[in-house]
């Protein structure tokens, strides 16, 4: 499966820490979006898609959330509940986010603007897309 956990660098001092993301430096791809999910309780599900082209960094800046992901082929599930560490998600992969803290805060970053034309939101598209296509052969 190609997602990639990245450790970013803590910048920690007296003052306190910093983490800084810089586009093509410690994640592989240039951001145009950010966005950020909160107050998602924990009986919730969301996600259920993969997407045609978007690439993300997900983080879990505050709290912790489970993401279930998916190739069409492998699963996995992974625990995000640390602000150090960066799910670097590419876009051929289903995914889930559930069991969230009530104090989650998952902030994402996107390699492209919001498009509801880049998701796949079903999954036999999904499959069909990704993992039957002759792009994938
Ligand atoms: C993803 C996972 C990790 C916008 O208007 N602009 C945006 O940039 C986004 C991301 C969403 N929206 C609207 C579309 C829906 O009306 O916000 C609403 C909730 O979006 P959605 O149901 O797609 O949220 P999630 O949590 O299922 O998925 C989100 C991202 O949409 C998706 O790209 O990979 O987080």
């Amino acid at each position: 499966m190609n997602y990639k956990l990245l450790h970013m660098n803590i910048h920690g001092d007296a003052q306190g820490n910093l983490i800084s993301i810089e586009s093509m430096k410690n994640i592989p791809f240039e951001f145009k979006r950010m966005y950020y999910i909160f107050g998602t309780q924990p009986n919730i599900r969301r996600g259920k898609h993969a997407h045609k082209k978007t690439e993300q960094v997900l983080i879990a800046i505050k709290g912790s959330c489970k993401l279930f992901l998916d190739d069409g082929t492998n699963k996995e599930t992974i625990k995000l509940n640390k602000n150090y560490e960066v799910l670097y998600l590419p876009p051929n992969l289903w995914h889930e986010m559930y069991d969230f803290s009530t104090d989650c805060v998952l902030v994402v970053l996107a390699s492209d603007f919001y498009n509801e034309n880049d998701y796949l939101r079903k999954y036999d598209d999904f499959l069909k897309y990704w993992v039957h296509d002759e792009k994938n052969n």
